[in-house]
């Protein structure tokens, strides 16, 4: 229904825009519920695709330019496809330009083209704006050549364009749900195979993500160090078996023989990533069992790792979650996303998620002096054609 109006909207603005009738495409932001800075190691992680969509309208042009317009996000911009830039802009159309430049890269023959784009994922919220856009921007240039492209590929297109496109060293775990997300499910993906399976949401819980309204700038400076600090572990510890590829190969009685061998910041960055792993494995098990007492121990753990191993929390953060404690209906929660900021994800029972909501920004506002925004989430689909 939501979809339908969004849909009817976009396609009414741009016809008026451009003077044609546009496919129109929606791909979702996510939120993780357990399983954090273990996708680029090889790991696994438990995100489910949320209500919050990016919608792309597009309709093929005659010459060979690129336009790229939105209603809420600024600048309009124009691009040759045969002169298109190497590298980041600088400005949100990147993730378009990006995802047309690895797809021309990989032999598409993409014709020009006018998009529109319309997105309500928050930005800067740790909810995958970014991923929602290249996921919704592919589907739509995809769509110029009548391509089809099994999602699991669109997902790899996407994390490439990021990577090497954006300059963000990002893992595959955003995009990939915002393709493959389920409603009601979470998805357990292992990030080395790409093999998924869904895991139910138990019936009358509610994700409520509570946004605390800040982003500190560390935070791409920061991700980038924690994963060289863990391409440190993996060289340390290739040295007592060289058959370790990722922190993902290593087990926690390697971790515990070795662990003091290694510099103090590289063995707490190694032993979040090794437990989180185990964490995630076990949480999702937990969760497809109703055994919710054991999801909410995992969230507390992962968050307390994140906080001080990995060391990725802040401040706000860690009110939030502290803001969570105790209150009716509380199951869990902790941390998700990067961090340094964006947003805490709580499984709440449905009747009380209303007032938890209520409740939680007061308690956070009283510690923080901050009015944070707090979104009553369901698991929903992940990406797809409207029209
Ligand atoms: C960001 C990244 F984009 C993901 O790939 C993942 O590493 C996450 O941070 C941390 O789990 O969302």
């Amino acid at each position: 229904m939501k979809n339908d109006l969004e849909k009817a909207q976009l396609a009414v603005l741009f016809e008026k825009l451009f003077g044609s009738t546009p496919r129109v495409f929606r791909a979702p932001g996510r939120v993780n519920l357990i399983g954090e800075h273990t996708d680029y190691n090889d790991g696994f992680v438990l995100p489910a695709s949320v209500g919050f969509s990016t919608y792309v309208a597009i309709a093929p042009r005659s010459d060979r330019k690129l336009l790229i317009h939105s209603e809420e996000f600024p600048g309009k911009f124009e691009f040759e496809l045969d002169r298109l830039p190497e590298k980041r802009v600088g400005a949100w159309c990147d993730y378009v330009l990006g995802v047309a430049s690895v797809l021309r890269r990989r032999g598409h023959e993409l014709g020009g083209a006018n998009l529109l784009v319309h997105g309500e994922v928050p930005i800067g919220a740790g909810l995958s704006s970014s991923a929602a856009l290249e996921v919704s921007s592919a589907l739509a240039l995809l769509s110029l050549d009548e391509s089809h492209m099994p999602l699991p590929e669109v997902a790899q297109i996407c994390r490439e364009a990021e990577n090497l496109f954006v300059g963000a060293r990002v893992g595959i775990m955003d995009q990939f749900v915002s393709c493959m997300g389920r409603a009601g499910h979470g998805l357990l993906l292992d990030c080395r195979s790409l093999e998924f399976q869904f895991v139910p949401i138990p019936a009358g819980l509610v994700l409520v993500v509570c946004n605390t309204m800040v982003k500190h700038d560390l935070a791409t400076g920061a991700y980038n160090t924690r994963r060289e600090e863990c391409e440190a572990g993996v060289r340390a510890f290739c040295k007592w078996d060289p058959a370790i590829r990722a922190l993902r190969d290593v087990s926690v009685e390697m971790l515990e023989a070795h662990g003091d061998q290694l510099p103090a910041t590289i063995r707490k960055r190694c032993t979040h990533v090794i437990r989180e792993n185990l964490r995630t494995l076990d949480a999702a098990r937990a969760l497809a069992d109703g055994d919710l007492d054991r999801v909410g121990k995992l969230m507390h753990d992962s968050h307390e790792s994140l906080r001080d191993l990995y060391q990725v929390s802040c401040r706000e953060l860690d009110a939030m979650v502290e803001a969570a404690q105790g209150l009716p209906g509380f199951c869990g929660g902790r941390m998700t996303g990067g961090g340094f900021g964006g947003c805490t994800v709580n499984l709440v029972r449905a009747e009380n998620a209303e007032d938890f909501a209520k409740r939680v920004a007061e308690r956070y506002r009283h510690a923080t002096g901050i009015g944070a925004q707090v979104y009553l989430c369901a698991a929903e689909d992940g990406a797809q054609a409207l029209s």
